[in-house]
């Protein structure tokens, strides 16, 4: 009994040391002194980025004008700490800030959860999770049954090392039905080594590229200009639900919403960041209008984070040549070219795929992106919308 006080007095020096407990914004962005130069640049001492997202809740409008409450990433690289909560608060982005690496590049990555400014008595842990990516431990995958994840005015800092180039995409992966219906997706890709080389595709054509898909090795995935498009789909009656506090309704789960880069047709096609109507904060920074002049060659990175659907895309007028999958280069084990030329592509949530539309032998003008099923064309209620976006190739 006497142990006790003596015990506890004996604490005091060590508690008062080391201050009350508390969670803290932090990041880590080590410099690269390692001496190696992991992404072929030439310079040994550059090879390490840093990025520092906040995780929260926001609102973002649909193209009919319907608000809804969402969960989601914001981009608060270079933000001081001690003004990350205030700057990140409800500024969750639909889709997530786009994260784009070159092979070789070692990137530290920092999630700070600021916590549901609508919903103060959920106290929902985020994390990142780096769909069909390799990492380096099982901590940084984002899975938190199997690693861990961030709470509410805390942070990690993953790390990754990219190493395999293609088209990922990133996600939350805490209650992942949940918090990928309500917003937390996003864009991501790794451009490959053959960046900043030369190839000649097809071989005598005079068509020269500097930017490709995969490594090749034949320039056969070289193109001129990149379209990042992520097809994912929204229930407004679930979202609705998560801001009012009702039960979520996740076996009634029907996305009404069929969004390319978090917006439905027209706003696909707004060149400019959208802005909700709640606060007027940037919600949908994203456009999917594609433009190219004709004989330029157009990648399209794709992948769907739907969480109810399965999408089929087309591309009227222009043939769809895929030259990857799943972040994977179409070759074969003895290295023979799989490529598929085709009219459809169906993707369904967690698949990516790599296309390219040759504009050379197309005349000039204005194509669509869209998705074959009809009913995904409207927003909500409203027709003429939905999935779909415009490519405008000019003379
Ligand atoms: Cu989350």
């Amino acid at each position: 009994m006497k142990a006790l006080p003596r015990l506890a007095l004996l604490l005091v020096p060590l508690l008062l040391a080391a201050g009350p407990a508390r969670a803290a914004v932090s990041t880590q962005c080590p410099p690269d002194t390692d001496g190696v130069d992991t992404d072929g640049d030439g310079n040994p001492a550059n090879d390490h980025v840093c990025i520092h997202l906040a995780a929260g809740d926001g609102f973002a409008d649909m193209a009919n004008g319907r608000l809804l409450y969402v969960f989601g990433f914001s981009n608060v690289t270079g933000v001081p700490n001690a003004r990350v909560m205030q700057e990140a608060m409800l500024g969750a982005q639909l889709p997530a800030p786009t994260l784009v690496v070159k092979q070789g590049q070692r990137l530290y990555l920092t999630l700070t959860n600021v916590g549901m400014m609508m919903r103060p008595d959920l106290f929902d842990a985020h994390s990142v999770h780096w769909h069909g990516f390799p990492n380096a431990a099982p901590i940084f995958d984002g899975v938190p049954e199997a690693s861990i994840a961030i709470n509410m005015g805390a942070s990690l800092t993953y790390f990754y090392a990219a190493e395999l180039p293609g088209t990922y995409m990133y996600h939350c992966h805490v209650e992942a039905a949940e918090h990928i219906q309500m917003g937390m997706v996003g864009n991501l890709y790794v451009l490959p080594a053959q960046d900043g080389t030369e190839r000649e595709y097809p071989a005598g054509s005079g068509r020269r590229y500097r930017r490709f898909a995969y490594n090749d090795g034949d320039g056969s995935t070289g193109y001129d200009v990149a379209a990042p498009i992520q097809l994912a789909s929204l229930d407004p009656e679930f979202h609705d639900a998560s801001l009012s506090v009702q039960p979520l309704p996740f076996a009634a789960m029907r996305d009404t919403f069929p969004l390319l880069n978090g917006r439905g047709y027209p706003a696909t096609v707004d060149p400019l960041p959208r802005s909700n109507s709640h606060d007027g904060r940037v919600s949908q920074p994203v456009s999917s209008l594609i433009r190219a002049t004709r004989g330029q060659r157009i990648l399209l990175r794709l992948s769907s984070l739907s969480t109810t659907e399965y999408f089929t895309l087309t591309v009227p007028g222009i043939s769809m040549q895929v030259v990857g999958r799943d972040a994977r280069l179409l070759r074969g084990t003895t290295g023979e070219n799989l490529y598929q030329t085709t009219t459809t592509l169906t993707l369904g949530g967690g698949e990516s795929a790599d296309v390219i539309l040759d504009t050379a032998a197309i005349p000039p003008g204005t194509y669509f992106l869209h998705t074959t099923h009809l009913h995904a064309l409207s927003n909500d209620t409203e027709d003429l919308g939905g999935m779909m976006t415009e490519i405008v190739i000019t003379p």
